[in-house]
Parts: C-alpha cells; structure tokens; sequence
C-alpha cells in the first residue's frame, strides 16, 4: 500500500483532545535522560494512531453515545538549547534563524512588552518562561484523569522529583476546551479551527478553500520543505512547534465592542457591536466569514464546511466593504491580497496548523459586572510548520505587526494592525464599511506572557539519533 503519511500525529492531523497538559522540562542527566528517552518512544502518538481515534470517535458518536471515549495522546518538543544540552548538533537547521536565537530572545521583535533593550530586553513574561526550557511534553486526552496518568508514566520514566531524576519540571500548563456548546470557541466567543492548510497527498478530499499545499510546509523533508541545505536524517518526518502562552482580557474586549458599535444605517446598537467583534475577526462568532456574510450573521454558511472556507477576498483587493484589510483573519491569512497580484506572491511558506486549546476559567458574574478581567484566561497556541522564520514570525512580525500590510494595488488606506494579536500601535481602518478611512485606536486585547520554539522529531529520529 501506500507510504503512511509522514510525521507524528499532532502535525498532520492533531492529537484528539478536551484537556492537554504541556510539561515544559530542563534536562540535568544527559546519559540518563538519552537512554530513558527510548522508554518514552512508543508513547508518542504516530498519524495512523490519531486516524484511528478520530475514527472510533465518529464512529462512538454515530451509535448516539454522549459519552467521551477514553484517548490519550502524546508528543515531545525540543528547543535548540535543549538539543545543544544533549549533544545534537542542529547548526544545519539554520534556515531556521528564529529556532536558533529561541524565542525569549526574540520577544522584542514579535513586539511582546518588557524592560531594557536588545540583548538586555526581559519581556514581561510569567518567570517560568525567563527560565531555559529544554523540552516540552504535551499530553492530550478526554479527561484531566487520563491526562495525569500519562503524565505520571511519563515522569515516573524520567523519575522526576527523586534523586535520581535526569529532567525536572519548569512548568506545568494545562489547557481545557471551553465547557458545552463552547467547546470549539476561543474566549473571545468564536469558532476557532476552521481555517487549517490542506496538505496534497493527505487531505484526499479537501474542502474548497486557500490553496492546498505540499506536506513540506509542515514536514520537515518533503517537498515544499524551505530548508536550503538537505536535512539531516534524523531531522526528517518533524516539524518545528511554536508554542505562546497568550493571555485574552474577555471582559475588556466584550466592553469595547459595546462602546463602539459599527454606525450602519438600521441595525440596533447591539448589532452594531456584533458587526464590530465580527470585524476585527473576519468570521462571525458562528464561524461564517464576513467576506461572504457581511453584514448579517449567516450560521448555515458557518456549518457547511464545502463553503465556510471558501472566500479569497477577490473582489476586495483594494477595497475593505466586506472584511477589514486588518481584519485577525485576512491578516494571517491574506489569499487573493497576496496570491492574485501580478505577479502572484505565493503564501504556501507562511502557513501554518494551528493546534492551539484554550486555558482558564470561563468569565464570571463578577468580571462581567466590573468589565475587567480577574482570572487568568485565554489560549495555549501552538502551530506547525517547518520554518518558524518563514511561518509564526513572519505572521506576526511582518503582517499582524505591520500597518502597512496588506494593500492592494491601489488601496486607498493604510490597513493599521491586526486588532486581536497586533502589538504596536494598536489601530486600523475599515470597521466602519461606510467610512473606511476612519481609524479606531484599541487597547492590547491579547497579552503574550511566554513562549519558547521546539522542534518536534519524528520516532525515528527520537529512537535512532536522540535517544543512545
Ligand atoms: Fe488566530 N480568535 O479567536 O479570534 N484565529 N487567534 N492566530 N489565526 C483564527 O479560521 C485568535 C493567533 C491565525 O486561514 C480564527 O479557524 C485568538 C496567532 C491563522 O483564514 C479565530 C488568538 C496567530 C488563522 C482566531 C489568536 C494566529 C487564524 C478563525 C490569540 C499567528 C487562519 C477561525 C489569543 C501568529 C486564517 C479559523 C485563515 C484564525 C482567534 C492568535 C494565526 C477566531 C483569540 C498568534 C493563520
């Protein structure tokens, strides 16, 4: 038969999950820690694993069971220092700047907030992510139970927390989908995971949408792979896994959508504040996008999966009636502001898959009531790809970041920045689609308090190269 797709099973198609907790870790016993790492291979979930899940899952569901089938899922990351820790020499993933530096040192320039300047900056980060981490596991699951328990065999393999350990705990992250009919919307109230590149040769079928693209966007070693010099073997089949530790201030953002309703001739206030949360996202909360239901909500079109993805903002080049040029959704993803100029400009490089769950607990009366946010909330997000140079940092940095982008030919406004993940001078233009010049400043709705870069093996690689 055919090859099994490559890469483990959180690239491709993402560990089935409600909960996930990521252990971020140190490694103090290299010889130890290289030979425990053997034990922990055949815990790490292959494709064809999480292809089963998801099948037993429908299929769970099809007989009309409530209940959650017991799954369990697990992947393990390594940042540059921690390969460096255990004597991998990873100079040849240099096309791969951003990998290299880490990402702490690379907070100034995403634009995250903090003290001093250049080699001296110290972003404003939860201490733990001031700390070298040197890897991380991510355990995925139906329940915190079934979590834990991996978590416990995994940690019992490393015996953290004796004397003997050859790894200790940096910290402990454990994110949960939003509880009932939320369970698929971020915080902020929207549908999230709509939107995820289709790889040629995986995705038999894929939905219309953005172009499908080679399995090297995300696999290290396939085609469409960035990577100038041939990867070392061990460094084929894996992929590099941002993670960023984003904190959502929910309260304050249902606060200013209230106070500046979109002035469109005969919707109420409320719809006007509606319209301005769907906006600033590019979707509605349902998850429909504005490009094609722009000024009312449209939930079938949210539901049909042949249509939710389908739009390219093509009659909208120039001009920002139905989607904001700097609307979350259009700036991550620009699909005909990039690929349809003459000549097109390709984005298969700065996709990525995005693999993110949400953390905290959900908005209560009070903060409600205060309009300010008191518990920690917000997402775990995580992505794909196989340059992060090329992929996160270049989203962030050079479009989320960036007033400037994206322009048509002959836009007549400047865009401003992407009003959920935008760090700098928080504004943009075409809220209003009847004054589309008109600018709204905005607070930071989205605050980064850590992250690190990883590079994820395949098996291969973990049992052959990394482990002795
Ligand atoms: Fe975004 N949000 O909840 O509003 N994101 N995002 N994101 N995001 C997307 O289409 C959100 C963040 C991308 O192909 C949707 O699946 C929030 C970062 C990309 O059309 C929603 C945070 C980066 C896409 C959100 C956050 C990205 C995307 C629509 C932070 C990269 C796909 C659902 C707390 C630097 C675009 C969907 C496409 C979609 C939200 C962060 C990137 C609802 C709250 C940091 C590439």
């Amino acid at each position: 038969g055919p090859a099994p797709p490559p890469g483990h099973g959180d690239i491709l198609s993402g560990l089935p999950k409600k909960t996930q907790s990521y252990f971020f870790f140190q490694i103090t016993n290299v010889t130890s820690f290289r030979s425990q790492l053997l034990q922990v291979a055949p815990l790490v979930t292959t494709v064809a694993q999480v292809l089963k899940d998801r099948k037993a899952i429908e299929d769970h569901k099809k007989k009309g069971n409530t209940t959650l089938l017991t799954m369990v899922g697990v992947n393990i990351a390594f940042s540059h220092k921690g390969l460096a820790t255990i004597g991998i020499d990873d100079s040849n993933l240099t096309s791969d700047n951003n990998f290299l530096i880490g990402q702490k040192a690379d907070a100034q320039s995403l634009g995250d907030k903090g003290t001093g300047d250049g080699a001296n900056f110290v972003p404003d980060w939860d201490p733990a992510f001031l700390k070298d981490i040197h890897g991380v596991f991510l355990i995925s699951g139906d329940s915190h139970g079934t979590v834990n328990k991996r978590l416990d065999q995994v940690k019992n393999i490393f015996f953290v927390g004796s004397s003997k350990a050859s790894i200790k705990e940096v910290t402990t992250i454990v994110g949960d989908v939003r509880p009932g009919k939320l369970s698929a919307h971020e915080h902020f109230g929207f549908l999230d995971g709509i939107s995820n590149p289709s790889i040629i040769g995986f995705d038999n079928n894929p939905n219309p949408g953005p172009k499908p693209v080679p399995a090297g966007v995300l696999v290290t070693g396939h085609e469409g792979d960035p990577a100038t010099t041939p990867r070392p073997e061990w460094a084929v089949d894996g992929s590099f896994f941002v993670f960023r530790y984003l904190f959502q201030n929910v309260p304050e953002f249902d606060e200013y959508l209230k106070a500046n309703p979109v002035p469109v001739p005969g919707l109420t206030r409320e719809e006007g504040s509606e319209l301005l949360g769907a906006r600033l996202v590019g979707r509605w909360k349902s998850g429909a996008p504005i490009d094609l239901a722009p000024f009312k909500d449209d939930p079938e079109l949210a539901a049909d999966p042949k249509r939710n993805n389908n739009f390219h903002f093509a009659a909208e080049r120039d001009f920002q009636k139905n989607c904001p040029f700097a609307a979350h959704v259009r700036k991550t993803n620009p699909r005909d502001d990039l690929e349809a100029l003459t000549p097109p400009i390709s984005t298969q490089k700065n996709r990525i898959a995005r693999r993110g769950v949400q953390f905290g607990p959900e908005v209560t009366k009070e903060e409600k009531q205060s309009g300010k946010t008191s518990h920690g909330r917000g997402l775990l997000f995580a992505c794909y790809q196989t340059s992060i140079t090329d992929a996160f940092a270049f989203i962030q940095k050079s479009w989320a970041n960036n007033a400037t982008f994206p322009i048509g030919e002959q836009a007549p406004e400047v865009p401003g920045l992407d009003p959920l993940i935008g760090q700098g001078d928080r504004k943009l233009s075409g809220t209003d689609p009847n004054n589309p010049a008109k600018e709204l400043t905005m607070p930071d709705f989205v605050i980064s308090r850590g992250g690190e870069y990883f590079f994820s093996p395949s098996l291969k690689g973990l049992k052959k190269t990394l482990a002795i």
